[in-house]
Parts: structure tokens; sequence; C-alpha cells
């Protein structure tokens, strides 16, 4: 076994020195790489990886610093069926998490991690969840025998040298451990031991189970030490507001795996919001920690993250011009078509991008496909999961604070689902209380993110199902327990872009026009906004939006923000499908908040 010699960059932490060798010691890689986060070892990795078939270079004239990567075909989104919470107890995990004991987890897997890497390179990936000196901000260290994730590690976090730095001598990092192994669904399994502060992953390559950092750290485990220690980790985009004046606004919204955060996050304002003087930036768009600032006694946010890892198909200049800039240059596309140019070089080409499809390509299985096959067979060149994996750098309207270790202050949270029915395009809970029973019973179409059936609507408590390191009880007890720790907390939204009319044809133009739900939404945080009582929170008028230029009357608003009561009595049943699960230990909050619905919309 050889080791690189940078390895001497961490040898100064004897608590680092000592789980890397042992972890070795079962995985038996021939080589460990230390990486250092430097330029010259990305493209030294990139090279390997272009020898080794892991990447394609493509065309460096149109897409400079950027690759392609297929993954295996039976890999190719999250499984949430092999996905543990092991803790002592199964009461640790709660009723919504697939539980395994600590014991019997780490008894199962360790035979599967023994001689996993023999033949292969084990890459120790120091990293920094949150901007340096964060008062949130987490060390992780990843060992993983992919070079795909070993480079896509390097684009999501800030990785390398600055980790050890920041670490120093001390022994507090999550250990993370990962093995593709051979990629075989029978032998994957993504364990989380949240008293261990250690995820070991085994089997998959994809981003949400092999980037270790994001879901399971950031997440899983950084939603138990939230819990533990009064702040919270979130499925949520982070962005801000700034208006004609100068004044800002920073708002998190949390929506369900592929349904808008990224474009939302990254959103261009109509034309004439641009004219006045509007602006969006983005300081992220999946995860966000926030914390009560102690001064003002605000929440504060921080994006732990340092790049995007976001769905391609869809995405163009009309859907979101900012993300194709932001995946135009040191990005990596996974399980997009691949082109071959007449030089011979390579481009990607994926569903309802911005090009016309070529005449042939390679599919995202890594077969020939031609739109004469596509429209045989429906075959599509890019899979509905397939994902650009970009540093936040190169996003045109990144944040000016998004790298700001005090993170901003929020005031508007925004939960919303994809929903084609019954619910709404926006309103405001009445208070914090009603924002968190909102939140809590969320519900949303299940996309391609994850495996298993697409378009049935499930309970996804503040989109966190797939992502509450702990027992869902006990979250949605810490949200309404956070209250008492904000002396100015955040007003809370819901929106849906996606109801559809009798004709099944979206009601609401959504992309950069969801910046006129927005300005309300801002209105109503800055105290400028009117709003109506309703049964189910505070809506606004078709005349308190602007519609201008829209082309919709105000008989269409009013047909969108419709509240069907005997609809909404069904909605009401069907969350009982979540809260049954809960039942016994769920939050009295939550209880008294739907007997408060229920008379609301009986009255
Ligand atoms: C993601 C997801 O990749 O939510 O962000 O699945
Ligand atoms: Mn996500």
């Amino acid at each position: 076994m050889t080791t690189a010699t940078n390895a001497a960059v961490a040898a100064a932490n004897t608590y680092v020195q000592q789980w890397v060798k042992e972890q070795a010691e079962i995985c038996k890689p021939d080589k460990i790489v230390w990486l250092n986060g430097s330029q010259q070892e990305r493209d030294a990795l990139f090279e390997q990886g272009c020898r080794d078939g892991v990447f394609v270079k493509l065309n460096q004239q149109k897409w400079p610093g950027c690759y392609y990567h297929r993954s295996n075909s039976n890999d190719v989104a999250r499984t949430e069926h092999l996905t543990f919470i092991c803790t002592p107890t199964a009461d640790g995990a709660g009723p919504t998490n697939n539980w395994m004991s600590d014991k019997d987890a780490y008894a199962k897997l360790k035979p599967m991690y023994e001689g996993s890497m023999k033949g292969r390179t084990m890459y120790v990936i120091p990293f920094i969840m949150g901007p340096l000196g964060s008062p949130l901000a987490k060390v992780g260290v990843q060992l993983s025998d992919s070079l795909y994730v070993a480079v896509s590690m390097g684009i999501m976090t800030r990785m390398g040298d600055v980790a050890w730095k920041q670490l120093g001598d001390g022994n507090e990092f999550t250990r993370c451990l990962h093995s593709v192994l051979d990629c075989n669904p029978d032998r994957r399994f993504i364990c989380h031991f949240p008293q261990d502060n250690t995820i070991w992953s085994i089997g998959s390559g994809y981003g949400g189970n092999a980037l270790l950092g994001k879901k399971c750290l950031a997440l899983r485990i950084a939603s138990y030490l939230g819990q533990q220690q009064s702040w919270m980790a979130e499925h949520m985009l982070l962005m801000c507001a700034q208006a004609p004046s100068g004044e800002k606004t920073y708002v998190a919204a949390a929506f369900p795996s592929a349904c808008g955060k990224t474009n939302f996050a990254m959103l261009i304002p109509p034309e004439k919001y641009q004219k006045a003087g509007w602006k969006i930036t983005t300081l992220g768009d999946d995860i966000v920690w926030m914390w009560v600032d102690q001064k003002s006694g605000k929440l504060h946010a921080i994006n732990p993250e340092a790049g995007y890892f976001g769905v391609v198909p869809g995405t163009n200049t009309r859907s979101n011009p900012n993300a194709i800039k932001a995946m135009s240059k040191n990005s990596i596309f996974t399980n997009v078509g691949l082109v071959t140019l007449p030089d011979g070089s390579y481009d990607v080409w994926w569903e309802d991008c911005d090009e016309e499809p070529p005449a042939k390509c390679i599919d995202w299985q890594g077969k020939e496909w031609t739109p004469e096959i596509a429209r045989k067979t429906g075959a599509k060149a890019a899979h509905p999961n397939s994902r650009f994996t970009a540093p936040m750098a190169n996003n045109p309207v990144l944040d000016a604070s998004a790298n700001d270790p005090a993170g901003v202050p929020v005031s508007a949270i925004i939960f919303g689902g994809r929903r084609s029915k019954t619910v709404p395009l926006v309103f405001q809970a009445f208070n914090w209380m009603h924002g968190v029973y909102l939140g809590a019973t969320l519900g949303s179409e299940t996309t391609a993110a994850a495996t298993g059936q697409v378009g049935v609507v499930r309970r996804d408590p503040m989109a966190m199902l797939p992502f509450i390191g702990y027992n869902v009880n006990e979250y949605l007890a810490h949200w309404f327990r956070m209250r008492r720790t904000m002396k100015d907390c955040p007003r809370i939204f819901h929106v849906n872009w996606f109801r559809k009319n009798d004709q099944g044809k979206f009601m609401w133009p959504g992309f950069g026009d969801n910046m006129r739900v927005l300005k309300w939404i801002i209105d109503r945080c800055q105290g400028r906004a009117y709003a109506v009582e309703t049964p189910i929170g505070w809506m606004p008028r078709a005349q308190d939006l602007d519609l201008d230029g829209l082309g919709l009357s105000p008989a269409d608003v009013e047909a969108i923000q419709s509240v069907n009561v005997q609809e909404y009595m069904s909605e009401l049943l069907s969350q009982e499908e979540l809260l049954l699960k809960l039942a016994g230990e769920l939050p009295k909050e939550i209880v008294f908040q739907r007997e408060l619905l229920v008379s609301r919309l009986a009255l």
C-alpha cells in the first residue's frame, strides 16, 4: 500500500490518522491519496478519470473545464428504502425512517467493506460544510474509492487543506466512509450513526447517496445536531430579494426534491421589475442551516454547500438562464445524452434544452439514441434525474453574503409542493405555530429524484421526510420550540406553482413570474401588503398581486386562489396517513392546529 506525500498535511491530527489507518485496514485499498483541494490536483484527477473511463472530457471551447459522467443505470437516484438511521433504539429513528440498531448496522456493513477497495485507490477527502469561521461550520472527512465522488466533493464543499486547518488537532469531524463496491442494489446501504457522528455508505455512487457532505451530513446528521444544540438544518433554498430602495429581504424556501428550488433560487424577475431596480441573488439552492442570532433575536441562515447538484432536464435559457451560466464551466454532467461532434470532440444534450435534438447520441444507459427511437419508444436521452454539478461561484447572481460566516437574517420561510389540485397559489400562515403545521402537513406529488412511483401525493413534512436524521415527532416539536428562542421570527408562507385547471393546463405561468408572488410575500414581511383572512390563512386578493402584462383576469386569479371546502376536508383526511403514523408522540400543537383548521372550514 502506498500513501501519497501530501498526507503530511493532515499528519498533525492524530484522530484523523488513526481513523484513516483503521478504515484502510478494513477496506485494503492499493493506494491512499490525501486530497489538498488544489487546482493542480483537480486537473490530475480529471485526467486520471478520463484515462479510467470515469469521465469524458467535453469540447473545451464550448464547455471549459467540464466533464461527462455516466453512472451505473441501476444507480441514478436516492434510494430511500436503503437509507437507515442507526441508533441504539428504534425510537431514535422514529416512525418515518428505516431503522437498524447501530450495533447491527456496523456488524452488517463491516464485512462488506472488508477488502472492498482492493485494487483501488482510497481518497481521503477533508471538507467543510459552511463558510469558513461560521459558528455552525462543520468539518467532515470522507474516505471514498470513487474518483467521481472525490472531484464532486471538490465542487460541492470547501474541500482540501482548509478543512485540516479548521479542524486543527481536534476530534470533532464527521467520519464518512464510502465504497461503491460492485454497485449492486442488493448490497447498497446508506447508514447514519448520529450519536457517533458517522456515516457509512456502500454500493452506490449516486450524488445523494455518495457525496456524504450533502444529504447525509448537512441534513440527516446536522438535523440531529441542530435538535441537540438549538439550531436547524433544513431542505431549503436561500435567496435575497433587493428592492429598488436597496432594502434586502432574505427568504428561505422548502420544496421537495425536483420541485424547482434551484429555479426559484436563481429567479430572473420579469423585465419591468428589473427596470424598476429589483434584484434577486442566490445564497443556496438546497440546504440551509439556521440559528438564532443572540444580538437581534432573529433567525440567521447560511448555506453549508459550495456548489449545486441540480436536475438537468428542463433547464434552459428560458427556465433558468443563471443555472445555464453556472454549469457553463468547471462542471460535471451526469447521465445526460453524450453527443459526438464532427471534429470528434464531445457535447451534451438533454430533453428540453436550448438546442435541437442531435441526429444521434449515447443516452444515459450507454445506448444509441435517435429522435426516431425516442418517437417510437419514448426513450429519453437524459435520465429525468440527470444532474449538473457546478461551483456556486459560477452563478452570475451569487449573493454577496454567500460566504459570510455570520449568515443572513431570514424574514420569510416558504413551504411549497407540487400539487395539481386543491392548494392555492399563495397564502400566509396566521403565525409561526400555524406555519409549522403547514410545513408539517406539506404534501407533494413524487418526482424522479428518488426511486419509486412518480406523481403520487405523499406527505413530506417541511420537504424533509427523507432527510430528518432522528424521530420526526421530536423534529416537529423542535420546530415549535424554536419559536420561544426568537424575538422576531420569520413569517411563514405556502406556495403552489403547479395547480392545473380542468383541462390539465397549469394555471400560473411560474418561473420568472413567481417574482409577483414573491413581491407580495416581501411586502407582507415589510408590513406593506394587504391580505384577507380565509379559513386556511392570509390571502392576497387579485388586486394585491401584480398581474400587469400576464394576461390573467381577476377571475383567473380567483380560480387559482380558490379554496374548495370539500376538497380541503379531503385534504385534511389525506393528512391522516402521516398523522396516524406519528400518533402517540405527535406534538399536541399539531392536533390543536388541525382542530382550529377544521373549525374554520366548518364555519
Ligand atoms: C437533491 C435531492 O439532490 O433532494 O437535492 O434529491
Ligand atoms: Mn434536495
